[in-house]
């Protein structure tokens, strides 16, 4: 199995002091930021927009990992393509032409990639993966931080990883959503390549960025 990835998520950083906390990121190893975009109206929750996205490309190296919980994404892609390596998913649900948008996003210099809501089977994603460098299964309803795993998430982590092997796909499998010191074991067990590290982890508060980046390095074999 490849080495396991760690997208911090960025709306669980600490705002006034987000320089600080981009550097810790950095220096700790993280290997993507995660940059959750909410419109209010795809999801009732407000957060992050191309100038948050734009800043971190200036103040880091690390590629991005935009989420876009967005209505038609296709308005907005071109706002969101930054940085190198970056990936832009969507959520197919929210565009009329799902393939067409993942192209768009692929013609804007960026990566495509889809996030799958709790509600979404793998099986009406599944053409769409050819198209797709990453695919993010929604370990909770999307809108906001600090929520349960949704349990039937897992199963669908390990039937996502069964398709993209079994087509002999180049698609990474994200984890979004109660990315836990518990759950993360189970979760790259299932298959998860790419972990969305928030307030259940990274972010607990209880301990530094380093040290908490240096904890899931270690809980994740690659220290
Ligand atoms: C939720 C969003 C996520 C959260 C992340 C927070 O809509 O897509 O990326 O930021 O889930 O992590 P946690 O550990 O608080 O669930
Ligand atoms: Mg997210």
């Amino acid at each position: 199995m490849s080495a396991v990835r760690i997208s911090p998520s960025m709306m669980c950083a600490d705002f006034l002091h987000l320089a600080d906390d981009l550097e810790a990121l950095q220096a700790g190893g993280a290997d993507y930021l995660h940059v959750d975009i909410m419109d209010g109206r795809y999801v009732p929750n407000f957060t992050l927009g191309p100038d948050f996205c734009k800043a971190l490309a200036r103040g880091s190296r690390l590629p991005l990992d935009i989420h876009l919980m967005v209505e038609n994404p296709e308005h907005h892609a071109p706002s969101f393509a930054v940085g190198p390596g970056s990936v832009v998913s969507i959520h197919p649900e929210t565009t009329r032409h799902p393939l067409r948008t993942l192209e768009l996003i692929r013609s804007l210099g960026v990566r495509a990639g889809i996030a799958i809501d709790p509600a979404m089977t793998i099986a009406s994603v599944a053409e769409m993966l050819p198209y797709v460098s990453l695919a993010c299964v929604m370990t909770v309803n999307p809108g906001y931080a600090g929520q349960k795993l949704v349990p039937t998430a897992l199963a669908k982590v390990r039937e996502l990883a069964e398709l993209v092997k079994a087509r002999g796909l180049d698609v990474e499998i994200e984890v979004d959503g109660n990315v836990s010191w518990e759950n993360i074991p189970r979760m790259v067990q299932a298959g998860a390549q790419v972990l969305v590290a928030g307030s259940s982890s990274l972010f607990d508060g209880k301990g530094g960025l380093v040290e908490n980046l240096r904890r899931l390095r270690t809980l994740i074999g690659s220290e």
